[in-house]
């Protein structure tokens, strides 16, 4: 049988949710990994026109190399250099119409307080005009103040901050870097990020090596400022159900089954009655983008005897 603590499960969850969070600092903004544009939708002129440039920092010299577009991976790479937190690889726009349409995922920039967006640029401050929907506007880099570094290289990283309200949009699930200038002093986008994010709340089912039962489920999404719900299949033997909530995943052969919530640190169980388990989600901002690993447990009677069954999990990422 295993030990199930009646902690408080709010307490877990609150101060679990930074040690879980990777995030990233520049320029003095905290910012989670996962807050940085997912996928790069279109480019124009087409890569291969050369009206784009990837550059990255040599980490054996001084100084940047430049590398033109080629075919046939040129949108890949040009989408691998602008995608994600990673400012040592950077574009160079250095034509007047050069446009590239980013996606948000995961971490979409949503208009909360003040600035709710942040383009990195490289080198040189430069302008770069936004779209988002039918709105653009135009930002002069500042200087963050900072560098990034690769071995010996160095380049100072600048950045133009965003705040929604001037575009009239609540959320950003998509946005428009488009060029101000052209020639040599281009603009040299390197990484976009959001501030203020909405993160949609899931349940992503797992089953270890598919040996455990299929029983648990989530029926509401484990958003903030709501009640999160969950199922747990029983039968005429069953004499009691419970779900654990843990900081990570595990795949630990126990009983027959599998345990696929981490035991330490150890898990909290969910209040609730038989097959119906409800945890009420803090409405804390700081919550968001929080993982975690939830299982169903059930124990049957039968035969006289009691018996454990393991159901499947459930991996949880706290929302709004
Ligand atoms: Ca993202
Ligand atoms: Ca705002
Ligand atoms: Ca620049």
């Amino acid at each position: 049988m295993i030990a199930i603590r009646p902690c408080s499960i709010f307490l877990a969850l609150a101060s679990a949710s930074w040690g879980l969070a990777q995030s990233t600092t520049i320029g003095g903004l905290n910012m989670d990994l996962r807050s940085f544009a997912d996928e790069l939708v279109s480019a124009s002129p087409s890569p291969s026109s050369a009206a784009f440039r990837r550059e990255e920092l040599n980490p054996s010299q001084q100084g940047i190399v430049a590398t033109p577009f080629d075919l046939p991976a040129e949108f890949d790479l040009l989408e691998s250099t602008i995608i994600g937190s990673d400012l040592t690889k950077w574009v160079g726009m250095s034509q007047l119409q050069c446009q590239l349409t980013l996606a948000f995922l995961d971490f979409v920039p949503r208009d909360g307080s003040g600035d709710d967006l942040v383009v990195f640029d490289i080198g040189n401050m430069e302008s770069i005009a936004v779209e988002i929907g039918a709105t653009t506007q135009t930002y002069s880099f500042q200087s963050s103040g900072t560098t990034v570094s690769l071995g010996a290289s160095t380049a100072a990283v600048n950045y133009a901050l965003i705040d929604l309200a001037d575009f009239g949009v609540l959320e950003a699930p998509v946005v428009t870097l488009l060029a101000t200038t052209s020639g040599q002093l281009d603009s040299d986008p390197a990484a976009v990020g959001a501030l203020n994010f909405t993160v949609s709340s899931s349940c992503t089912f797992r089953n270890g090596s598919g040996i455990n039962p299929i029983g648990f489920d989530c029926q509401t999404p484990p958003a903030i400022g709501t009640a999160w719900n969950t199922t747990i299949v029983t039968t005429s033997e069953t004499v009691s159900t419970t779900v654990l909530v843990s900081l990570g995943s595990a795949q630990v052969p126990f009983l027959g089954g599998e345990i696929l919530v981490a035991l330490s640190p150890p898990p909290v169980a969910l209040p609730g009655v038989m097959g119906l388990h409800t945890l009420p989600v803090p409405n804390q901002p700081g919550l968001l983008g929080a993982e975690y690993a939830s299982q169903g447990f059930r124990i049957d009677l039968a035969g006289g005897s009691a018996t454990l069954v393991m159901l499947n999990a459930q991996d949880l990422l706290i929302g709004n």
